[in-house]
């Protein structure tokens, strides 16, 4: 045959387009795609008429990693990309977490030591820097965005993690002069602490207080904020995890000046609201992740700016912790919401939730859909065309999908080592059936046919989406003027 597999009579939707063919797939790559193919191949399927969607790249998700707070995650490389192509995710971009005191190219070959034997799909890795020492930013970022690391993500809040405004501001500047994407977790850290030591304090410990505590003013101030220091230096920069009506306002007004901030939703601030986490004694904290889903109105400006295109990507976050003392509570019935391991799983469900909850209910387009869940995430990444669309030279990454397939949540059909979902017992209506990784048929009737290690890594182009847009803040330019040495 002059092909390893061919899908026939497939409806082939990308962000740009959607058209009717057959796809021809060698050595993991699309060879040739249109109507009726002529040649054979080694494998048919016959797609029936139905959509087939590009892979989805999850550029949010947190697999084999320890949190800020030592937890590790209940899913490994295996069961977290295993899980991700059960949804049909062909590619994953999860995080090498530093903590402080460690060099990032050790974090590096840590991360690429759990992957390697484990990943049954493709995957990138975004950086995350906790200590942006001198030997960091001056030898190992710039020397890890060469071999393919060209994302960080640094964050506003947590003890053990934030970067103050002063090393936020060394960090772009690196990512600006090298070409890396820096992604931020915007919440102003001592309005967290602020009330949630009063509220811990008056006995408020239980899940449900985790909402007050991170109140929408904080994500609101620190999205503010991150966005001033990046025009101050003119590095362009993403908003993470955005849950909140004042942000999102904020990054649309951002946009609106031609600057370049993007942004990023999830699928817990268009499912859940902060009412899920209001449960007896400790179960809350199943629904409790940070940001913290919010209202209906939020969850309305989610849509909003799902649909204008102010937000760019829709990522899982997914963060994996199981209801026990070595995840999500490691005080057990004691648990106050301080101590949480915070974040909800969702690497399975994101596809299918922004499917059935937005292309059905006719919310966002079929293209906006692929642009949301999987191209947007490529261009980026640096990871397009390679990955994020059906085009003849990419990597065979796609699904078919049963647009009317019924689907009743449940965590016994999902793939992860969670032990429970937050969305137990939604209605979705439709799914992907056939998910093709590097033209692999990895998920097929319901079972997996994929090696253990069979994943490739893949390092990550310097995106256009890193390059600064030619107007730093004029303080900075004067400085240039009066001869200082330049600052990146
Ligand atoms: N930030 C994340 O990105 N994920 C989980 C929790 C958090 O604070
Ligand atoms: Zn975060
Ligand atoms: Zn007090
Ligand atoms: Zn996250």
């Amino acid at each position: 045959a002059e092909y390893d597999l061919i899908v026939r009579n497939a409806k082939i939707v990308t962000a740009e387009r959607q058209t009717e063919g057959d796809i021809a797939v060698r050595d993991g790559r699309v060879i040739e795609i249109g109507p009726d193919l002529k040649g054979k191949g080694t494998r048919e399927i016959d797609a029936g008429g139905k959509f087939v969607l590009p892979g989805g790249v999850d550029s949010h998700c947190h697999i084999e990693q320890k949190s800020g707070m030592g937890v590790m995650c209940a899913d490994d490389f295996y069961t977290g990309t295993v899980s991700a192509a059960f949804g049909g995710t062909t590619t994953v971009i999860p995080f090498a977490a530093q903590h402080r005191g460690m060099s990032l190219r050790q974090v590096v070959n840590e991360y690429h030591e759990a992957a390697t034997p484990k990943a049954v799909i493709d995957y990138a890795f975004h950086l995350i820097v906790t200590d942006p020492t001198p030997q960091a930013l001056g030898q190992e970022l710039p020397a890890l965005i060469k071999d393919g690391y060209t994302s960080f993500k640094i964050y506003m809040t947590y003890d053990a993690m934030k970067v103050s405004d002063y090393q936020i501001l060394d960090i772009l500047s690196v990512a600006r002069r090298d070409g890396a994407l820096v992604m931020v977790h915007a919440e102003n850290h001592d309005i967290i602490q602020w009330l949630a030591h009063h509220l811990v304090e008056q006995g408020h410990g239980a899940p449900k207080f985790h909402a007050i505590a991170h109140a929408r003013i904080a994500e609101a101030e620190a999205t503010n904020r991150a966005i001033s220091l990046a025009r101050l230096v003119d590095a362009p920069l993403l908003l993470v995890h955005m849950s909140e009506i004042e942000a999102i306002e904020t990054l649309r007004q951002a946009q609106k000046k031609g600057l370049k901030i993007f942004g990023e939703t999830c699928p817990q601030y268009i499912a859940l609201t902060a009412d899920d986490m209001d449960k007896p004694g400790v179960e809350g904290a199943m629904w409790c992740c940070s940001p913290p889903p919010r209202d209906s109105a939020a969850q309305e400006a989610v849509w909003a700016a799902l649909k204008d295109g102010t937000f760019q990507t829709f990522s899982s976050d997914h963060a994996p912790y199981q209801f026990n003392a070595g995840g999500k509570i490691p005080k057990g019935d004691k648990t106050t919401f301080k101590e949480m391991a915070n974040g909800v799983p969702g690497i399975e469900i994101r596809l299918p939730m922004l499917f059935s909850e937005g292309v059905q209910k006719g919310r966002i387009t079929l293209q906006q859909f692929v642009a949301l869940t999987s191209a947007n995430h490529a261009k980026l990444y640096g990871l397009y065309p390679r990955k994020g669309t059906i085009a003849v030279g990419s990597d065979a990454d796609f699904a078919i999908w049963d647009a009317d397939k019924d689907v009743t949540v449940t965590w016994k059909d999902l793939h992860d080592n969670v032990g429970y979902t937050p969305y137990e017992g939604r209605q979705l209506k439709g799914w992907p059936i056939t998910v093709v990784s590097r033209g692999r048929v990895v998920v097929e009737d319901g079972k997996l046919n994929a090696e253990r290690g069979s994943g490739q890594f893949l390092p990550c182009a310097s995106p256009d989406s890193s390059k600064p847009i030619g107007q730093s803040a004029p303080e900075l330019q004067a400085m240039s003027r009066f001869g200082l040495k330049p600052l990146f």
